[in-house]
C-alpha cells in the first residue's frame, strides 16, 4: 500500500508539476547597460557581462602597465596603481590590503552606469581613457627595497605615451597602502611637472620631522606615514601653497610641530573649519590657496569620522562624513590636478557592510573627474 503511493506521488509529480524557467542571469545583467527603448538581448552571450569576472577598479580594463619593452601595451591617460604597503604605518597595519579592498568595494560603479546626478558628467567617459594597471610588486620584507620598487613603478607607469594628444604623459591615481606610498608618487610627478601644491586631505599633518618621528631610532625608521610630506619638502617636490585639509588629531609639541608644517610650505584647514566656513567656503579655501599651481590630491581616508571610515590604520574621532568629502572633492574641479591618491584604507577593520571602501571607492572615482 505504502509502496503503491509513493509510485503514485512520484507518477502525477512528472505529469503535473509546473516547468518554471528561470531567466537567464546573462539576460538579467545585460539589462542594466540597456537602452530604455530596446529589448534584453536573453541570449547566452557572456561576453559583456558587468559585474564579474576579475575585480578591478570600477570595471576598468586591466592594462599590464609595468610590463617590459618588448610586450606592446595599450595606451592610457590615466592609471590606477595599487600599492600595497602598510610597515610605514605607526599604528594598526593592514593597508597592504587597501588596494584589493577598494577595488571590491568600487564592485557597483562602472563607466556605462557613472553618469552624476549632481555634476551631470561621467567620470569614466571624458576625454581621457582610464585603466587598471594591478598592483605594484612590492616586497614585504624591506621598507627602502619597496619604496624604490614603488618609486619605479611610477616612473614605468608616467613614463608611457597617452592616448590623448592633449597631455604627453598619462596622470596616476593610487590606491594605498599606507601614507608613505605619497612620496614615490610626488617624486614622479616632479619629474613631469615640477614641484607642486599638494591639497592634503588627512586629520594628521603627516609633515613630521623624522627627528621627532623614527628618526632617533634609525634613519630607517625615520620614513614613515607621518614624515613623508617633510621629505617630500626636503627633496624640492612640494610648493609652499600646499595644505591640509581635515585636520584634527594632537600634535606632540604645538610650538615645533606647527612652525615645522609651516617651514614644509603648509597651510592647515582644521576639521572644525567646517562648522564655520561651510562647504562652499572651504572648496573656495583651498582653490584660492593653490590658485595658479599645479595640484596633487592626496586623500587620507582617515579624514572621514571613524563612522564612515573605521576601516584605517590610526583613526581619529570628529572627522568629516562621507557626504561633506565627495561634495568638497567635486567642488575641485576645474584646477591643474596632475595626480592623486586615496591611502590608508586597512579592510580587515572595516564592518560587514564594507563602510570604509565604499567610501574609497567613490573617493577615487571623483579624483579621477578632477583630474581635467
Ligand atoms: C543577442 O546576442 C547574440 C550573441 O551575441 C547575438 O548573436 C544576437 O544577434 C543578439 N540578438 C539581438 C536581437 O541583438
Ligand atoms: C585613444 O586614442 C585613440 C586614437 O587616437 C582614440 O580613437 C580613442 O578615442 C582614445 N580613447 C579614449 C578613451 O580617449
Ligand atoms: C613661497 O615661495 C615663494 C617663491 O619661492 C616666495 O616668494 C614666498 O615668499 C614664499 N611664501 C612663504 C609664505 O613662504
Ligand atoms: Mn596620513
Amino acid at each position: 500500500m505504502l509502496l503503491y503511493q509513493f509510485c503514485f506521488i512520484a507518477f502525477t509529480c512528472v505529469a503535473f508539476c509546473r516547468e518554471v524557467t528561470f531567466p537567464p542571469v546573462s539576460g538579467v545583467q545585460h539589462a542594466l547597460g540597456y537602452a530604455p527603448d530596446s529589448t534584453p538581448n536573453l541570449s547566452l552571450d557572456l561576453s559583456t557581462i558587468l559585474f564579474s569576472g576579475l575585480a578591478t577598479y570600477a570595471n576598468l580594463p586591466y592594462v599590464h602597465c609595468l610590463a617590459g619593452d618588448d610586450h606592446p601595451i595599450e595606451k592610457y591617460d590615466i592609471a590606477i596603481i595599487g600599492a600595497p604597503f602598510d610597515t610605514g604605518v605607526t599604528a594598526r597595519p593592514g593597508a597592504r590590503f587597501g588596494p584589493g579592498g577598494i577595488r571590491q568595494g568600487s564592485r557597483r560603479i562602472a563607466a556605462q552606469f557613472s553618469w552624476s546626478v549632481y555634476t551631470g558628467r561621467n567620470y569614466f567617459q571624458e576625454w581621457a581613457k582610464v585603466v587598471d594597471c594591478g598592483d605594484a610588486p612590492l616586497t614585504v620584507l624591506d621598507n627602502t627595497i619597496a619604496l624604490k620598487q614603488l618609486d619605479k613603478t611610477h616612473r614605468v607607469i608616467s613614463g608611457r605615451k597617452a592616448n590623448a594628444t592633449d597631455y604627453a604623459v598619462p596622470r596616476i591615481i593610487t590606491l594605498g597602502g599606507d601614507h608613505t606610498t605619497t612620496l614615490s608618487a610626488l617624486r614622479s610627478t616632479y619629474d613631469h611637472w615640477g614641484a607642486v601644491s599638494v591639497i592634503h586631505f588627512d586629520s594628521h599633518i603627516d609633515t613630521w620631522d623624522p627627528a621627532v618621528l623614527g628618526g632617533g631610532i634609525s634613519h630607517y625608521a625615520g620614513v614613515n606615514h607621518g614624515t613623508f610630506l617633510h621629505i617630500a619638502h626636503e627633496e624640492g617636490l612640494l610648493l609652499n601653497t600646499s595644505l591640509h585639509a581635515g585636520i584634527r588629531a594632537p600634535v606632540s609639541n604645538p610650538k615645533y610641530d606647527l612652525q615645522h608644517d609651516r617651514a614644509c610650505g603648509f597651510h592647515i584647514v582644521r576639521a572644525r573649519d567646517l562648522d564655520k566656513l561651510g562647504m562652499q567656503g572651504i572648496i573656495e579655501k583651498l582653490k584660492h590657496h593653490v590658485a595658479g599651481t599645479k595640484v596633487y590630491i592626496s586623500v587620507d581616508i582617515d579624514v572621514l569620522d571613524p563612522a564612515f571610515a573605521p576601516a584605517t590604520g590610526t583613526a581619529e574621532v570628529g572627522g568629516w562624513t562621507t557626504r561633506e568629502l565627495l561634495t568638497i572633492l567635486d567642488g575641485l574641479s576645474g584646477m591643474e590636478v596632475i595626480g592623486a591618491d586615496v591611502v590608508e584604507v586597512a579592510p580587515i577593520y572595516d564592518n560587514p557592510g564594507e563602510t570604509t571602501v565604499l567610501a574609497a571607492a567613490e573617493v577615487c572615482t571623483i579624483l579621477t573627474l578632477t583630474l581635467p
